[in-house]
């Protein structure tokens, strides 16, 4: 299936979900469910709900089974980024092209949006009709995921690694945790989701971990080059903060190059995928997760 199609007919159907718990689970008076409503509805690309359903899909797991734990995911990452915008964190004042959060509601209201959308998104992974066990380890996951040795680490190792110089394997090491395990579970989840074998999880891994790599260099290297205004959100951060980079550590061409070979890297995991499903008589289709890879060419 083509990921232009697929996204024209899941990107709605998240919208919907997101909306629909937050509606059913905060009181829709209070500035607390404006500004987490805020927040979700700003227009994020919502690449790690697709990338878990286009996991799913291209298995063939059931999607239609797969929405609360999509949602949920997306729950975290926007509050994750609600608190990284925060003054104490990257001070930004613009993100998904809108004022962020505590530019509008003030700092108090924009850290309890993110401890809402962060709490709330445990109890939306709760439910749903996939089989409790699913549930759970998949709710386990998640939870390392964000958590302290997962993207809170990153952030905490990435907040101090400012004014330093880090080596590319500690810069590798902060990103795969910071940016990387969100996506990471993403596509984990979506083969937890449709029962796959060890050796076809494992490849997913690794796919994964290339996907993540790729989608951070090309964070970096748009903060480098790219429009602001195309973007929805200022460019220079990084080098305003004195943080280390790829364009950084290896040059803008260098960058690229670590670009495309970890995009090469994926797709190989994917031709591997594609084969052992030959050979196992099952069915791969290659052409979503390809597509989503695709996404990250610059
Ligand atoms: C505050 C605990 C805590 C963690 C924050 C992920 C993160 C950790 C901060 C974001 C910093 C950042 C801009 C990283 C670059 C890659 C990235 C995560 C970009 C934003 O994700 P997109 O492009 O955003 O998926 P949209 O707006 O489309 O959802």
């Amino acid at each position: 299936m083509e990921f232009s199609l697929f996204e024209k007919k899941e990107k709605p159907l998240i919208e919907a979900a997101l909306i629909k718990f937050l509606d059913k689970s905060v009181s829709q008076e209070g500035t607390l469910s404006q500004a987490m409503n805020y927040s979700l509805t700003a227009g994020g690309k919502r690449i790690r709900p697709l990338l878990l359903l286009a996991t799913v899909q291209s298995l063939g797991g059931d999607v239609s089974k797969s929405y609360e734990i999509a949602t949920a995911l997306e729950y975290i990452h926007t509050y994750s980024l609600v608190h990284d915008d925060l003054p104490a964190m990257d001070n930004d004042v613009l993100r998904r092209g809108k004022p962020t959060n505590h530019t509008v509601y003030g700092e108090d209201i924009a850290i309890l949006a993110g401890d809402g959308l962060l709490t709330l998104a445990f109890e939306i992974a709760s439910g749903g009709s996939l089989p409790a066990g699913k549930k759970i380890a998949l709710i386990l996951a998640l939870a390392k995921a964000a958590g302290p040795k997962g993207m809170v680490a990153g952030q905490t190792e990435d907040i101090e690694g400012e004014n330093q110089q880090l080596s590319l394997e500690l810069l590798k090491a902060v990103h795969e945790k910071k940016t990387g395990e969100l996506l990471k579970f993403s596509v984990h989840a979506g083969g937890v989701i449709a029962d796959v074998p060890p050796f076809v999880n494992t490849l997913l891994e690794e796919f994964a971990s290339h996907f993540g790599l790729a989608f951070q260099i090309l964070d970096d290297i748009l903060d480098v080059i790219g429009d602001s205004k195309e973007l929805g959100k200022k460019t220079g951060g990084d080098a305003a903060l004195n943080k280390s980079t790829y364009p950084g550590l290896l040059g803008l061409d260098g960058a690229k190059k670590a670009l495309k070979s970890e995009l090469i890297s994926g797709k190989n995991n994917l031709l591997q995928i594609e084969n052992y499903y030959k050979n196992a008589g099952g069915k791969f289709d290659i052409q979503l997760l390809s597509e989503m890879l695709d996404l990250l060419k610059l």
